[in-house]
């Protein structure tokens, strides 16, 4: 913890420019980077570089020399780290000892350097080395009574070769139990989007920025989580193009950013308005928002008004008149209500969407992250649906996705319910029969460790107990497992909530360089807009004894099932061999793929909405009901708040960068909930008043946080903010929505006691 004190303060100023300049020359500095770092910066998202560890927006043309941005800066800063975690470091604290320090801590004490072995008697993780590591995981995986006793984690940041070979390993080892890091992300967009266009990702690539004509950022913080998107949105703004923010929190960003990257606008300190509409949405309440646009659009169609693309529905779509009879019942009054936003400003945002013909709706969490994540997403496909908004430049739907190759990782088989078509293809390219029955999400992985089902845990990347729910619970079924495995760059909690065995398997990271025997590697990534591009690290790796991801999964591969015939040590070797492999299982939309990933610019992957081509079951884009206007259940309490958890602008997920949030005004605390201040006096709290939250849910298990100070914040009333990973305990592992898993982290039913 950083000894300065709490600080709160207005942050006045654009986001981005000279704060964000001066953000990255520090963290740089701090983690004595600074040479070693700019040079890395330098390679990075260029042709022949490596991509951003960061977030998975697609990079511009390579117009620009320096193409990063603060986050980005940061999240290189810390893998290039010059700190390091060694034997001795294992050898000073033990385990237990361990578990008393932050999260921040964890991550400041620097890179993995070897791979090391839980030893319980002493407490302590103790060097082992990597035959040892593979060979203890080949016979635990070997000894269990059945495949479907095992879980492979997967989290965003594993490449494309990586992931490929691991979902192959897996489904030969017999099971298809993959939680990932997207059963808590963007899954509603994977499983809530095919019903509707036969696809589960986004349809706009960047180039649509330049041709839309109005621009909807819906639930997402984009000045810093994506905040090369910032860029895109400026020059959108200076086109004159309206764009609308809806949010429960007035994020800095979207309201005015000095671009970087523009030294002129950094010079004359300017900045560039963003939202030209930002709408004030209460947590929860897009369904309502959604529909209140809708119904301006059908009133004025009864009136003759030409608002509907009457041509595209006729010629495209089934289901238009269930959803106007649906949306027409619904009363103004109770629009307004849920939704928190008044009649008047919904008209005006339905007329920037009527007026507009080509309009993009990105968004994020917000939308993703409640009890009825999927079907919500259906109704924003519904309202582009409603003026043809498919298929034509600058317009279409744009899921704002999370980890720089979350997306890869699925299309390229991490997927607890695969389809039949890649199953029969992995059969037919690999010679095996792999199984057909679903596998387990992350929630039912959770499950299925509690009670005693799953006994080994592997984590492909992330920070698995850290990210879920209910963390009391989820600590306490990890603790039930006989082995867990963590594949990783930095030492973080889900190493310190172990098994019986335990170990710790070190990884080259994405800046840096892959040696094999036959030559320097590459892999690839692909980004939010299904544009795959190699990916070179440029620094020498942190330590002689890290391997890569694609090393590690084909040894665990050979320990496990000595009896198959897949090459795996070929793999370890040749990744074009890895890339052909791919190109079979995926002919459609991986064909030469050894030969089109040299192209400087990578290749964009097919997505058939984008001509107009539905591969649902009927053919057709289908406008499908969500009745009523809630996504949560509702929670019939007067005391109850509705709590979401959110990033700060100085993490990237678990892991902390420091405890401050910039745009926010929070300085030296993560501890903190952004509530209204008339919500605050109406329970008798002065600002900064020390709280405890419980979360209301009838399962009988109590949940609180305590020692959270309350902060005024134009948050609207009923709804409060606080930081994850801090308020995971708060969410019960059971309240997710059901159709894609994802656990409704931005909608927790909360009540405040002192
Ligand atoms: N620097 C940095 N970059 C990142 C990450 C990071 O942690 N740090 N994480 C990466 C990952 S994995 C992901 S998934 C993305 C996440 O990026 P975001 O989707 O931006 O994620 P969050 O910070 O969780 O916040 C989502 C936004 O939703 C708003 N919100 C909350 N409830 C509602 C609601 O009911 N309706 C609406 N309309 N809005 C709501 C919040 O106020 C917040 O602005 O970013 C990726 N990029
Ligand atoms: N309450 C609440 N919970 C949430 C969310 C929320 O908004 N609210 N957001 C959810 C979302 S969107 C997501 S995506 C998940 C994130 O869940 P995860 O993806 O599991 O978590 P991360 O914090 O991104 O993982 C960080 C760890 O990954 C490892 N790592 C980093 N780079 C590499 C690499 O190149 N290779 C390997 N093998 N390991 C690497 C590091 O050791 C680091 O400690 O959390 C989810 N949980
Ligand atoms: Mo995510």
């Amino acid at each position: 913890m950083t000894d300065s004190k709490p600080r709160y303060k207005t942050y006045h100023h654009p986001a981005g420019g000279w704060g964000a300049a001066a953000a990255t020359a520090k963290v740089l500095l701090e983690q004595s980077v600074v040479t070693k770092g700019s040079r890395a910066l330098l390679a990075m998202n260029q042709p022949g570089g490596f991509k951003c560890p960061s977030c998975a927006f697609p990079d511009a043309d390579c117009k620009k020399t320096l193409d990063f941005c603060e986050n980005g800066a940061k999240a290189l800063a810390f893998e290039a780290t010059k700190r390091r975690v060694t034997r001795e470091f294992f050898e000073q604290y033990t385990v237990s000892e361990l578990m008393e320090k932050s999260d921040y801590w964890l991550e400041m004490q620097g890179r993995l350097t070897e791979p090391m072995r839980y030893d319980a008697a002493s407490d302590r993780y103790v060097p082992c080395d990597w035959d040892a590591a593979f060979a203890m995981i080949g016979s635990h995986l070997r000894a269990l009574e059945s495949p479907h006793h095992a879980e492979f984690y997967t989290s965003g940041r594993t490449p494309n070769e990586a992931a490929f070979l691991y979902a192959i390993f897996i489904r030969q080892f017999g099971t298809n139990n993959f939680p990932d890091c997207s059963n808590m992300c963007h899954e509603p967009t994977s499983r809530g989007l095919p019903p509707s266009i036969g696809v589960g990702k986004g349809t706009v690539v960047l180039e649509d920025f330049e041709h839309a004509e109005a621009i909807f950022v819906i639930g997402q913080n984009t000045g810093t989580n994506s905040p090369r998107m910032m860029t895109n949105l400026v020059e959108a703004r200076k086109r004159g193009v309206p764009i609308v923010a809806v949010n429960p929190m007035p994020e800095r960003a979207l309201i005015r950013f000095a671009e970087p990257q523009d030294i002129l606008q950094m010079a004359t300190f300017g900045s560039s308005p963003i939202a030209s509409e930002f709408v004030h949405i209460r947590i929860g309440g897009d369904l309502a928002l959604l529909k209140g646009m809708m119904r301006v659009m059908f009133e004025r169609d009864a009136k003759g008004e030409k608002v509907l693309d009457h041509e595209f529905i006729r010629a495209h779509t089934v289901g238009l008149e269930a959803i106007r009879e649906e949306v027409l019942a619904q009363e103004w009054k109770d629009i307004v209500e849920v939704s928190g936003v008044d009649e008047a400003q919904i008209r005006r945002v339905a007329d920037i969407y009527i007026r507009s013909r080509a309009t993009m709706i990105c968004y994020g969490m917000g939308l993703t992250q409640h009890q009825d994540g999927s079907r919500l997403l259906q109704q924003v496909v519904n309202l582009l649906l409603l003026r043809g908004n498919f298929g034509k430049p600058g317009g279409g739907i744009s899921p704002i996705r999370g980890h720089s190759n979350v997306q890869g990782d699925r299309t390229v088989g991490i997927d607890e319910k695969p389809s039949e078509e890649y199953l029969d293809r992995v059969r037919d390219v690999f010679g095996f029969e792999p199984p057909r029955a679903h596998g387990h999400h992350t929630i039912e992985s959770i499950e299925a460790m509690h009670d005693g089902v799953a006994k080994v845990f592997i984590g492909m990347g992330g920070n698995f107990v850290r990210a879920v729910p209910d963390t009391e619970r989820s600590y306490a079924a990890m603790r039930k497992l006989a082995l867990t495995v963590g594949i990783a760059i930095k030492l973080n909690r889900g190493h310190l909530v172990h098994g019986r065995d335990a170990l710790i398997l070190p990884v080259i990271s994405r800046s840096e360089m892959i040696h094999t025997s036959a030559g320097e590697q590459f892999v690839t990534i692909e980004d939010s807009m299904s544009n795959v591009t190699a990916s070179r690290g440029v620094l020498k790796p942190a330590s002689p004894d890290l391997l890569p991801e694609v090393e590690i999964v084909c040894r665990m591969a050979r320990a496990t099932l000595p009896d198959s015939k897949i090459p795996w040590e070929s793999y370890i070797h040749d990744y074009d061999l890895i890339r052909d492999k791919i190109a079979a299982v995926y002919p459609e939309i991986y064909s030469d793929f050894s030969e089109k990933i040299k192209n400087p610019k990578g290749l964009h992957l097919d997505v058939p909405p984008r001509r107009l081509v539905w591969p649902t079951p009927n053919g057709k884009a289908n406008f499908l009901l969500l009745p009523g206007l809630e996504v949560n259940v509702p929670v019939a309490d007067p005391t109850m708040l509705r709590l979401a958890t959110v990033r700060s602008h100085d993490q990237f997920n678990t892991t902390i960068y420091s405890y401050n949030d910039r745009y926010r005004g929070v300085y030296n605390d993560r501890m903190v909930l952004f509530m209204n201040a008339e919500d605050r006096s109406a329970r008798g709290l002065e600002s900064g008043s020390r709280v405890t939250l419980e979360t209301i849910c009838d399962d009988g298990v109590q949940r609180r946080v305590d020692g959270l100070t309350v902060l005024d914040y134009p948050m609207p009333r009923g709804a409060v903010a606080g930081y994850y990973p801090e308020l995971n305990p708060l969410l019960p592992l059971g309240y997710y929505d059901k159709i894609s898993g994802t656990p409704a982290a931005k909608s927790i039913p909360v009540r405040v006691v002192t």
